[in-house]
């Protein structure tokens, strides 16, 4: 691909309104632009998703910057590839960090799409001109997230999902449902439970939810499994599918009947694709999951769920959800409960220069 340098940027910015989980609460989001450019000066973007602090996976800002700087890039500059997907293979030789690896790996795939004139979407095989968008809510206030479900209804989102536990469930998810009978609702557990809650888990079948999200450990595959014959929702597993392998085994073993792909969480685009392919021959519906990112992951997400087996609204939400501004421009905007897929060459958004310079903590650059 005649890369001749690759630039990280650190970029940090304050969300809208806290984002609170079980785990722990997001107020600052700090997130890594990657910027390969070949000998043409065609750039490519992509966006390591990992946060400040290892509460979701075990990467961090500064894990993953360790990684690009002293592994990643030089094992790039070291082995020319042709394509995104040969990165993706070569970076196999690197365990885990996903989302460091996830972050150059999509960068690829924008500058391969550029240099051949095509929308990443059209690239990797998307099908689809727009996309249905959900939104989450994830506060520890009922009142807050009623008013927020009435906002976001209002703009049009077409999901909607809220964040669970133990010490908010059964009440919680009792007077959503009383406001909005009919409301098309999931819940997220990020790992709150074990299956010592199980009658808790099974009560919350009262609540027609389209499913519950990963409400056991990332590697309770097998216990999943054990829940998933107990209750009536079906169980969308996140955290536990960081592989292909992973989601093989967890539809062989009936631990889930959806999967949340995330690029970031499973090492890039490339690896995503296998695990949609592959969940489609099943037979099993997916959606793409968010990372509370900027403008460049967003796009990027845009094409992966423009993808035929992503049949259920995703976290795509838009700009605006999470950001006073975004680092890209058009931002992502959501019309009619819609984003729509761009035709434009590569992600098909670019970039606001002068937001990236005014959030911008750092940057460095490597020469190929
Ligand atoms: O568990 O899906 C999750 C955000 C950050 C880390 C993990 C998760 C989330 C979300 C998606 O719930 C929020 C979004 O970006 O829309
Ligand atoms: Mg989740």
């Amino acid at each position: 691909m005649n890369i001749s340098a690759v630039q990280l940027y650190v970029i940090k910015m304050p969300l809208k309104s806290p984002f609170q989980t079980h785990l722990g609460t997001v107020i600052e989001r700090e997130g890594i632009i990657v910027e390969v450019t070949d000998i043409d000066g065609v750039s490519g973007y992509g966006e390591g998703v990992a946060f400040s602090t290892p509460w979701y996976t075990e990467e961090t800002v500064k894990t993953s910057l360790h990684m690009l700087t002293d592994i990643l890039i030089p094992l790039l500059k070291k082995n020319a590839v042709s394509h995104p997907e040969e990165a993706a293979v070569l970076f196999k030789s690197v365990k885990r960090n996903h989302m460091a690896k996830a972050g150059l790996e999509m960068a690829l795939w924008d500058l391969y799409s550029k240099k051949h004139a095509k929308s990443l979407a059209s690239v990797i095989g998307g099908t689809r001109e727009t996309i249905a968008s959900g939104v989450v809510v994830a506060t520890d206030s009922t009142v807050i997230a009623l008013n927020q479900i009435e906002k976001f209804l209002s703009e049009g989102y077409q999901r909607f999902k809220v964040k669970i536990n133990p010490k908010q469930d059964y009440a919680f998810l009792e007077e959503i449902r009383r406001h909005f009978p009919d409301l098309p609702l999931m819940a997220d557990a990020n790992s709150a439970y074990t299956l010592k809650d199980l009658e808790r888990l099974k009560k919350l079948d009262d609540f027609n939810l389209l499913m519950i999200e990963q409400p056991l450990a990332a590697d309770d595959i097998i216990e999943h499994s054990k829940l998933q014959k107990s209750i009536r929702t079906p169980i969308c597993l996140d955290e536990s599918i960081v592989t292909f392998e992973d989601a093989k085994q967890a539809i062989e073993l009936g631990s889930c009947r959806v999967i949340n792909i995330k690029s970031g969480r499973v090492g890039g685009l490339y690896e995503a694709k296998k695990i949609h392919d592959y969940c489609l021959e099943k037979g099993v519906p997916v959606w793409c999951g968010g990372m509370i990112e900027f403008g460049i992951s967003r796009a990027h997400n845009i094409a992966l769920a423009s993808l035929p087996g992503f049949t259920i609204p995703g976290d795509i939400s838009a700009s605006s959800r999470f950001w006073e501004e975004d680092i890209i421009s058009p931002e992502v905007t959501v019309n009619d409960g819609y984003v729509k897929v761009p035709t434009t060459p590569g992600i098909g958004f670019s970039i606001n220069q002068k937001r990236l310079k005014d959030v911008q903590l750092m940057k460095s650059l490597f020469k190929f």
